[in-house]
């Protein structure tokens, strides 16, 4: 990969932070935007804003166009079978309060179980937790091991004929940890489980193929993926989805209304109500195709050469503790040092140009897990360098004075 020329399409990447040099480590938040998912955003409002399959004339029939090729760019990025099995979210949460609601009503009945493993971001519990209780259905925790990973023993465990659903993360963001997806779904699959993938920090740094994943729904942000907020995506197979219960009413998602019901479009549109994001789905069309030029497999290579340089490099430092170290990881590592609060790493590291979270991540029955309040996290992305680990180490020993 042309570094160089990457971080040119980045224009944010330039600039100065407290006067020094940007680090820019918060990936796993969201990532920069290249100049042309910027141009696109800014092509749509100067030349051809307008409401999308609404109207007949030139500009909304543009609008569309774009719209449904950005539809087509990402259903092909992602191996789906057809343009109709992507839905337009908002983004994660989005997508997993539709398929949590949606599923949840539709194969959830009292006394039935959904398997949640203990690293699941809140996006990826809370929607559950609210469709359980409308069910009166259980949610079965599926705890991680002293390591921070996944015991595929465990899960086996936990199955019954009761289990429905299970929602699982393939990339924890807490702490960077893959978890072995393929296997997971294939013994969800042997018990009927209904298997919902919360793809928000695979899709950035692995190939997907959603066809021959096996899972029923996969979820993703577009903010994420080098594209706009406010734009997400659920996939699911057209025939299931077209089982499923539309989650919001409005316009767009119907056939017919009348004063005392209604009836519904088929899957997308179905689950799309409403005037969408139409920049945000331009803008996310022109990120994927951008990451496709680039290649998922280089960015990929590139992103665990950064995982692994960084790890080797943290590991040399005197009282850190990496999370989940022997795990492999895609795109994020988490540590925190002995008798120090993750904050003050943060605040120090910031003064010194590098951007890197800390907290709970969203994710407190893990940090629960670890008897922790956060950790420090270093997010990559495919325009991050080695040169820029190097500055994180050498503005963490200076942090580490200071804090010592
Ligand atoms: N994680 C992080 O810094 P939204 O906010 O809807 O785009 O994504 C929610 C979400 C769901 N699942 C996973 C695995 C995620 O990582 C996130 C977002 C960000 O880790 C913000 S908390």
């Amino acid at each position: 990969m042309d570094l160089i020329s990457i971080r040119e399409d980045f224009p944010i990447l330039t600039q100065t932070i407290n006067n020094k040099p940007l680090v820019y480590f918060d990936n796993g938040a969201t990532t920069q935007k290249p100049q042309v998912v910027i141009n696109t955003l800014k092509d749509y409002y100067e030349q051809y804003n307008s409401n999308v399959h609404r109207g007949v004339h030139t500009l909304s029939q543009k609008a569309t166009d774009a719209e449904e090729a950005a539809r087509h760019t990402i259903a092909k990025f992602i191996g789906a079978e057809s343009d109709q099995e992507i839905i337009f979210t908002k983004g994660t949460t989005d997508s997993l309060n539709l398929i949590a609601h949606s599923l949840g009503m539709h194969v959830l009945n009292h006394g039935d179980e959904i398997i949640l493993p203990e690293m699941e971001h809140h996006s990826n519990i809370v929607p559950w937790q609210l469709i359980a209780a409308q069910k009166g259905a259980k949610i079965k925790t599926w705890g991680i091991t002293a390591e921070g990973t996944l015991d595929i023993e465990s899960f086996k465990a936990l199955i019954s004929d009761k289990t429905k659903i299970l929602s699982i993360t393939w990339v924890s963001n807490a702490l960077g940890v893959i978890n072995p997806i393929k296997e997971i779904i294939e013994i969800a699959k042997k018990h009927n489980i209904k298997v919902v993938v919360d793809a928000a920090q695979s899709i950035q740094h692995l190939p997907i193929n959603v066809s021959e994943l096996g899972a029923d729904f996969v979820v993703f942000s577009g903010h994420k993926i080098y594209g706009p907020t406010g734009i997400g995506v659920l996939w699911g197979n057209k025939d299931a989805l077209d089982t499923l219960p539309p989650y919001q009413g409005g316009g767009s998602m119907i056939k017919e209304v009348f004063m005392d019901h209604s009836t519904y479009q088929e899957s997308p549109f179905r689950f799309e109500a409403g005037t969408p994001h139409i920049a945000g789905i331009i803008g996310l069309g022109a990120a994927i195709q951008y990451l496709q030029d680039i290649g998922i497999d280089k960015i990929k290579t590139h992103e665990s050469e950064l995982v692994s340089y960084a790890e080797s490099e943290l590991e040399k430092i005197d009282g850190i503790e990496i999370y989940a170290p022997k795990a492999p990881k895609a795109g994020a590592i988490s540590f925190n040092f002995k008798g120090i609060h993750p904050f003050d790493v943060g605040e120090l590291l910031n003064m010194q140009g590098v951007a890197v979270r800390t907290g709970h991540h969203c994710c407190q029955p893990l940090m629960r897990h670890f008897q922790i309040p956060g950790t420090i996290r270093a997010s990559f992305a495919l325009y991050n360098t080695k040169d820029e680990i190097d500055m994180l180490i050498k503005a963490l020993s200076t942090a580490l004075k200071m804090l010592r």
